[in-house]
């Protein structure tokens, strides 16, 4: 028996909220599970879920439980059989599509570590604290750098004229500087523009009021909001039986 899938909402200012807006862009049937990443999250019960305990998880019509940025995204462009949000495999926007979103959720996603570790390392001194930071700021800058050179000034979004897998993976991240105010986002003006674009999208939007917990409308795909308790003893017992 299948059913909709149910997507991880991860707050405070999850990247999983990018693939949210994929789900909206998509407008196929889905439903949506908020994940406290400072509580719930840290839980046994979670830890059967994703081992290593992070979002996003997707768990499918059928009940599988994929993990991955990388491969939830490659989950929906095959779901995406009218290439909302992706293109035809094989074509040269496919690909290029694809070489975004693996330096997204690599180089650039990656980029922030250090920043997230300068805050949640219990135990760091002030001084370990700093250096972390000053690498942190140095290495999403360079990122910034170069993710300013890859995009053209001649589409609205990354590939193109619509937004994509590859502009949902930016900007569940992109938005992470405002909170550690790594880099002067004026400084990459293209970038800035992207964000500022899909951040007014009511598909992000909805997005983050999800994320937030507050009252939202979104296309109409969405179709409910599970409790996290309930994803878990239903994931749980499908897996034991
Ligand atoms: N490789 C994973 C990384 C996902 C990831 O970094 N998730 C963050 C939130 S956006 C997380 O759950 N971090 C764990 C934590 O905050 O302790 C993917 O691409 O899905």
């Amino acid at each position: 028996m299948t059913s909709e899938p149910i997507f991880t909402s991860g707050f405070p200012l999850g990247s999983s909220a990018g693939l949210v807006a994929a789900f909206e862009w998509l407008g196929k049937p889905y439903r949506l599970t908020r994940v406290d990443m400072l509580g719930e999250m840290r839980t046994d019960a979670y830890k059967r879920l994703n081992g290593r305990v992070e979002t996003p998880v997707l768990i499918t019509g059928e009940g599988r439980v994929l993990t991955e940025t990388m491969a939830i995204a490659l989950w929906l462009e095959a779901r995406d059989t009218e290439r909302r949000i992706s293109f035809e495999p094989g074509t040269p926007e496919a690909d290029r599509m694809h070489q975004y979103i693996a330096f997204l959720n690599t180089g650039f996603t990656g980029a922030f570590t250090p920043l997230w570790v300068a805050l949640e390392a219990e135990e760091a001194t002030e001084q370990e604290r700093e250096t972390l930071r000053k690498f942190g700021r140095d290495f999403v800058a360079k990122r910034h750098e170069q993710l300013e050179a890859m995009i053209g000034d001649s589409s609205a979004y990354l590939i193109g004229d619509k937004p994509t897998l590859a502009d949902a993976v930016f900007a569940g991240v992109a938005r992470w500087v405002d909170f550690h105010k790594a880099v002067d986002p004026n400084d990459y003006p293209r970038i800035l523009a992207l964000r500022q674009r899909i951040e007014a999208d009511p598909a992000f939007r909805f997005a983050v009021a999800v994320e937030d917990g507050r009252p939202a409308i979104g296309s109409g795909a969405m179709k409910g909001l599970v409790p996290l308790a309930d994803v878990l003893r239903e994931t749980s017992s499908a897996l034991a039986a």
